[in-house]
């Protein structure tokens, strides 16, 4: 196979983490080779980056704070993801450039066809480096909200409030509307057995696609 590179989006406690976990184990199970990331981060330079980033006791202008995931972006892509995919493996990243056009564009009142800066600064970030398939695990930020209630642990945009969350939510479904080809909605209300079995169901047909395309 020639690689995959495959991202997890959504709100904060739509339990895409766990679920990346979770069918990461499974692919590993039927002998593919996968390698787990997150943003901010997943080298040791972007880690550092997503401390200060994240970090809700230092206030920073929205414009800011897209650069500094721009900066962390460019490192990840060119030491781990392109690099991995390359090699033939299963990326699975939690979170990508999706989560940059919703939480620092959409949700901070930009139309869809405003996105164009964004969009622009993230190519040369990543040199086109784009997801083959995106998950968008979606719920009513109501029924997610309980579940970032019970961890207890909180950053810079999980105190943003249930209008934001809102925001947040109507910005993934803009996005998957945009491009029905790559990005998937996965309904995150379900059990996590339920949640993964329409999420792996997906990945499944794009990497029995890839696997024909090869042969
Ligand atoms: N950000 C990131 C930007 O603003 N711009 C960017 O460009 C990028 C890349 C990252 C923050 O950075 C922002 C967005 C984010 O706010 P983070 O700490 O990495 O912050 O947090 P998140 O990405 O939001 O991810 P989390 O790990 O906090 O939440 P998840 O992945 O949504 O949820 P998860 O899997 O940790 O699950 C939450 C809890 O729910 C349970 C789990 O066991 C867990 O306890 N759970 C379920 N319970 C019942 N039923 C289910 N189906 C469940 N699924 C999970």
């Amino acid at each position: 196979m020639k690689g995959l590179f495959i991202t997890f989006e959504g709100l904060d406690g739509s339990g895409k983490s766990t679920q990346l976990k979770n069918i990461a184990r499974v692919l590993r199970e039927e002998g593919f080779e996968t390698v787990e990331s997150r943003e901010p981060g997943g080298t040791e330079f972007a880690e550092k980056i997503r401390s200060l980033v994240l970090d809700a006791s230092l206030p920073i202008t929205p414009t800011t704070q897209s650069l500094l995931y721009f900066a962390a972006r460019s490192e990840h892509v060119d030491k781990l993801l392109r690099p991995s995919k390359e090699a033939g493996k299963i990326v699975l990243c939690d979170r990508f450039s999706d989560s940059t056009l919703v939480y620092q564009g959409l949700a901070e009142g930009k139309a869809v066809e405003e996105l164009w800066d964004l969009r622009q600064i993230n190519s040369y970030a990543t040199e086109n480096f784009v997801p083959d398939l995106t998950l968008v695990f979606d719920g009513r930020p109501e029924k997610l909200i309980e579940r970032r209630m019970l961890r207890g642990v909180s950053d810079r945009y999980e105190d943003m409030g249930l209008d934001f969350q809102h925001k947040l939510r109507s910005g993934f479904l803009a996005l998957a509307k945009l491009e029905p080809h790559r990005i998937k909605v996965i309904n995150a209300e379900g059990t996590l057995e339920e949640v993964q079995r329409e999420a792996l169901a997906v990945i499944r047909e794009v990497i029995a696609k890839e696997t024909q395309d090869v042969g």
